[in-house]
């Protein structure tokens, strides 16, 4: 394989940070060269499954999740698709690439939308143990109401990921959004924390995943007993996790895109962006929903 040759005094990016204090790459276009990762990659014969949740009213995002993704997420390598549901007959049918498969995986519903995103860290850990283990050997966990755009590839993989929240890349960490009460277990003090991470796209090796999610999950039932809910549910509870776990890599916020926010000039990919959704008509039961499926 022929190329250009890595250059000790010359850094691909300078505008951006490529690495954190505990040396752990931050993953920007312009940082990698595909070619050498599909290769590594290839010669391990790496299996990947992404989870992704659609109950109740959320299965409209699941063909554009599907479709998006058979075009710019792990082409060319082995990949699971494990949708879980509480409705299997709304999942649609789509053809697959050769190598991929779609797993529908049946799961109760919550009637709050925020205990129907927090339980996706039981659920993820309890089918790790269970079947995940076996069949992949790295996953990636993320929001179901949201498209891939760009390549994701290879590159994101790594013992334990998660990814800079697109709101909060540039701000102090007494800014960022995390649990300030001290009584609950996602608490973190004003002058504690590296990152905001997003609560949907994180990810690592099966064995990861499941100390990532056995923590948040317990720590969320510690706080149920308590009678307290942190302020961004699972999300607080991944930010908690991560400041002590520290990631093995990080992706940046082209990996998790708002649509809407426009396009800053260091932001040269938008790889995986999230859907505009009427988060009334798509959380409230008794609301109106006039779509059967979201488009791109
Ligand atoms: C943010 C986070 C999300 C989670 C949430 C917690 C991002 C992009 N998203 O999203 O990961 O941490 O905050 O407040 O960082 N779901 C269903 N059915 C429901 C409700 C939720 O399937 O009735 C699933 C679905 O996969 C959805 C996910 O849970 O994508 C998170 O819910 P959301 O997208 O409505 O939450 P949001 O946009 O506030």
């Amino acid at each position: 394989m022929l190329y250009d040759k890595p250059q000790t005094l010359k850094p691909p990016r300078v505008d951006v940070l490529m690495v954190t204090p505990w040396l752990a790459p931050i993953i920007w276009d312009g940082s990698f060269n595909i070619d050498i990762l599909n290769a590594q990659f290839h010669q391990r014969n790496v299996r990947v499954g992404i989870t992704v949740f659609a109950i109740k009213k959320y299965t409209v995002f699941v063909k554009t999740f599907i479709e998006t993704a058979e075009q710019f997420f792990m082409v060319g390598h082995k990949v699971n698709y494990y949708v879980f549901t509480d409705q299997a007959n709304e999942i649609v049918n789509l053809t697959l690439t050769e190598g991929r498969q779609l797993v529908i995986l049946e799961v109760p519903s919550y009637k709050r939308w925020q205990e129907v995103s927090m339980r996706r860290m039981e659920m993820i850990r309890d089918h790790a143990r269970q079947r995940f283990f076996k069949e992949v050997d790295f996953l990636v966990c993320v929001d179901v109401d949201m498209k891939f755009s760009d390549s994701v590839g290879v590159e994101i993989l790594s013992d334990v990921f998660g990814t800079v929240h697109p709101s909060y890349y540039n701000g102090p960490r007494n800014r960022f959004t995390y649990e300030r009460r001290p009584r609950s277990t996602a608490y973190i003090p004003r002058d504690e924390g590296d990152f905001y991470y997003a609560g949907g796209h994180f990810g690592g090796t099966v064995a990861e995943v499941y100390k990532l999610t056995n923590f948040c999950h317990n720590a969320m039932m510690t706080d149920k007993e308590k009678n307290i809910e942190a302020i961004w549910h699972d999300e607080s509870y991944v930010n908690k996790y991560f400041l002590y776990h520290k990631p093995t890599k990080i992706l940046s916020p082209e990996y998790l895109w708002i649509s809407g926010y426009g396009v800053p000039v260091f932001l040269r990919r938008r790889r995986v962006v999230t859907l505009l959704k009427n988060n009334n008509a798509i959380r409230n039961k008794r609301a109106l929903l006039n779509i059967k499926s979201y488009k791109t």
